[in-house]
């Protein structure tokens, strides 16, 4: 009797644990393993003049960013020498259901004298775009988290102008190099801060850049494994 009990509240918490509202989901955004080693990235595309075009648009050298390889893992490299291009994924997901964001960058070379506070120096050796809906006029709401040379974490810097988006610092400094980070952030929650106001349910897309046009120097940085989660602490709350 007592074995028969026992195993029924076994089972039960067991089915608890595995249905507990607190089990936390997560979609996979890109984690660039179905592209091809030293092409640009499936599925991505690039902006030139407000546009996205497929990168059989682009001219030699025109687009830095290209999908390498290291013990089987897949990653995007980005390499600019002021081409300072951003690259475009129309992926969507929910928000309200996946709130956080997660990825991980590394940074093996940061552009000299960048300081994204400063007009004319505006660089950052690399940066995640969430676009949270693009206006009937095109014009993009977004969060621009960048990898900042200089400005402390968590600052968000408003340049004002139709389609510049606000930037919020994920990671500061430059003592970091050849390090892969991992950044996880509330977007849902960061949004809600940044503007005062709800985001819509579903996300309009994303995008990467790595630039470094205005300090006319060089940025290199690796992107890898983008993930949205049901639930996280994250930065910047
Ligand atoms: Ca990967
Ligand atoms: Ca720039």
């Amino acid at each position: 009797m007592h074995i028969v009990l026992l195993s029924f509240l076994t089972l039960v918490s067991t089915l608890t644990s595995f249905y507990s509202p607190n089990s936390q989901t997560t979609i996979v955004l890109e984690d660039f393993q179905s592209s091809v080693t030293g092409q640009f990235p499936k599925n991505w595309g690039w902006i030139d003049n407000l546009k996205v075009r497929p990168i059989k648009d682009a001219k030699e050298g025109q687009v830095p960013y290209i999908v390498q390889e290291e013990n089987g893992n897949k990653y995007l490299h980005a390499d600019d020498t002021g081409q300072a291009v951003t690259i475009v994924s129309d992926k969507k997901w929910n928000v309200k259901k996946y709130p956080c964001i997660r990825w991980r960058w590394r940074v093996h070379q940061f552009p000299i004298g960048a300081d994204e506070r400063v007009g004319g120096k505006t660089d950052s050796p690399a940066s995640l775009y969430i676009t949270f809906y693009v206006s009937f006029f095109g014009v993009p709401k977004s969060i621009k988290y960048i990898w900042s040379n200089v400005n402390p974490e968590c600052d968000v810097i408003r340049k004002g102008g139709a389609f510049k988006p606000v930037m919020a610092v994920a990671e500061s400094g430059t003592t970091k190099r050849g390090v892969w980070i991992t950044e996880t952030i509330n977007i849902y929650e960061h949004y809600k801060k940044v503007f005062g106001e709800y985001p819509p349910d579903e996300t309009a897309g994303m995008a990467i850049r790595t630039d470094s046009d205005g300090t006319d120097s060089r940025a290199i940085a690796d992107y890898d494994d983008i993930v949205v989660l049901s639930e996280c602490d994250g930065k910047c709350r």
